[in-house]
């Protein structure tokens, strides 16, 4: 049985943790090994896109700061390795993200299939979460396996926010999705208006 004293911990720990969720917007991405998730992370929180990405092993986080709403947030960006052996931890990894960034890359369309999985990870572990699609590696269109159109059905049917089409390596568009997402997240914050 669980004593007295230990739930007293453990509903105090909970609520820390609860209070630091509130300051710190927790975002996940989805997606494949190789599509460009480190990149679009260290894009998006400044940092220079390195040609020669090393495979993510187990999780990255990268921090940034953005004014929403007037305000200052702490952005979170959990990074989780695609590869399959790293998606046994990804429920542990995606509890308390406050939305999901689903990535594939728009020359390889076994990435796109796989988005599925990612999905069903992300519903069992978090529920409905606001969510957007993205296809990266928008300067190789002409290798390009995935049909936008069919990339933006996908996003409509599964209820996202919108399917964004950019580039990690020429800094193309990187922002976009991740200001929609947030901008979301922030207004069910603060309730329907
Ligand atoms: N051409 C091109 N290559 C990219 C782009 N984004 C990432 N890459 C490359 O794709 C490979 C995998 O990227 P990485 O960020 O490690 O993918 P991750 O496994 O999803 O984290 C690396 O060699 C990157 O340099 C992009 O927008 N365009
Ligand atoms: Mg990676």
């Amino acid at each position: 049985m669980l004593s007295w004293k230990l739930a007293v911990v453990l509903s105090w720990r909970l609520d820390g943790a609860c209070l630091s969720q509130a300051r710190v917007l927790k975002i996940s991405l989805c997606g494949a090994g190789g599509v460009g998730k480190t990149s679009l992370a260290k894009v998006f929180s400044g940092q220079q896109f390195n040609p020669r990405e090393r495979l993510t092993v187990g999780v990255q986080h990268f921090f940034t700061k953005i004014y929403i709403g007037g305000v200052e947030r702490t952005v979170a960006i959990w990074d989780i390795g695609g590869e399959h052996r790293f998606r046994l931890l990804a429920p542990a990894f995606l509890r308390g993200s406050a939305g999901v960034v689903y990535v594939f890359d728009i020359t390889r369309e076994e990435t796109f299939l796989e988005l599925d999985k990612w999905r069903g990870l992300v519903e069992r572990t978090l529920g409905n979460v606001p969510a957007v699609l993205v296809g990266n590696k928008a300067d190789l269109q002409e290798l390009r396996m995935v049909y936008r159109d069919v990339a933006e059905d996908y996003a409509r049917r599964h209820g996202m926010l919108g399917y964004f089409e950019v580039s990690a390596k020429d800094r193309f568009d990187v922002d976009k999705p991740f200001i929609v997402l947030i901008q979301r997240i922030v207004s069910r914050e603060r309730g329907p208006a």
